[in-house]
């Protein structure tokens, strides 16, 4: 097991910092407005529609709310999928802050709503494919990670962004059971978290997350596997280098860094080929996967030129 430090929120460290944005103005959409950066028509809501390709899947049957709630992979409430929904309900997502460090400007510990609160929250509707050869549908809400990182200002050397699982085994059986190294951490380069297809879920169909899925705030990268989106975040770095990654690090021949959906490259012990979707009935065929979950046109050129069997 490795050792390392845990994230410490101190409650004295949260109000001065949430000050210090205040006074720079840097929670204030009108000072956002006057930036250069990517918030032409983030702030404003209504036109948000018409601004980027949302990706949604909307020629896709949405998965019902009990298949997204009853069907989970959330390793530190318990192995089975049944598990989540059954032993999440003492867990706290409520107040919730999110420390913010390595290379970048702006760093410190925020209130979930002070980092969430400047964004409108869109509908993405996507499929989530488990490396585990099934999928769902899931009409997320949430707002682009890029969005949220580009108000914290990465320094040139900011080339990965990583992301960490709140630790508390107090309130999650899993972490007490140690069945993973937790505290869970998921990695991405500084390009794949800037796409706008990337998405930091507070929600899904209209409401608050369930615990089970990531209260309050999980990772959403359609393009990739679903162990890459990491739920309940605690705290997201900009880091020079290739960040730990749990599932990557603890078994690398079998789930890789960058994990990107590939029906092409099989999983050492099964396809990858097809999928079956949660929820078709036992007898259902498999569908075929996707390239890229189906955004192959979108990002691509992410990977261009990288050996997809290699970095797989
Ligand atoms: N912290 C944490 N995040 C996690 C996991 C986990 O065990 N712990 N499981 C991952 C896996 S393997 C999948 S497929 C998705 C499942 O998300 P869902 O339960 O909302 O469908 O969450 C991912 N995020
Ligand atoms: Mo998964």
């Amino acid at each position: 097991m490795l050792i390392r430090h845990k994230p410490e929120i101190r409650s004295s460290e949260i109000t001065p910092e949430h000050n210090y944005l205040n006074r720079r103005g840097f929670i204030s959409s009108a000072a956002l407005a006057g930036t250069s950066l990517l918030f032409a028509t983030s702030c404003s809501g209504a036109d948000n529609k018409n601004s980027a390709p949302t990706g949604n899947h909307t020629n896709l049957d949405v998965n019902s709310l009990e298949d997204i709630t009853r069907y989970n992979n959330f390793y530190e409430f318990g192995l089975n999928k049944e598990d989540p929904e059954k032993f999440s309900g003492a867990f706290n997502a409520s107040p919730w802050s999110v420390t913010i460090d390595g290379e970048a400007e702006i760093t410190g510990t925020f209130n979930f709503e002070d980092i969430i609160g400047p964004h409108s929250i869109e509908e993405r509707i996507y499929r989530l494919r488990c490396v585990e050869a099934w999928s769902m549908v899931v009409p997320w809400n949430g707002i682009p990670l890029g969005k949220l990182l580009q108000r914290f200002k990465p320094t040139s050397k900011a080339k990965f962004v990583s992301f960490e699982t709140v630790y508390r085994p107090e309130e999650m059986p899993g972490q007490r059971a140690k069945v993973l190294d937790f505290p869970y951490r998921e990695g991405l380069t500084i390009d794949e978290a800037m796409h706008p297809l990337t998405l930091l879920a507070t929600g899904l169909y209209g409401a608050d997350l369930p615990n089970q899925n990531g209260a309050p705030l999980r990772l959403i990268v359609p393009w990739k596997y679903g162990f890459k989106g990491i739920k309940s975040i605690v705290r997201i770095s900009f880091t020079e280098t290739r960040p730990y990654t749990t599932w990557s690090d603890a078994i690398p021949t079998e789930y890789g860094f960058y994990a990107n959906v590939n029906p092409a490259v099989d999983h050492p012990r099964w396809s990858q080929a097809r999928e079956r979707r949660i929820g078709s009935g036992l007898f259902a065929e498999k569908q075929p996967t996707l390239m890229f979950n189906g955004y192959a046109d979108e990002v691509a050129s992410l990977y261009a030129g990288l050996d997809l069997t290699r970095y797989f």
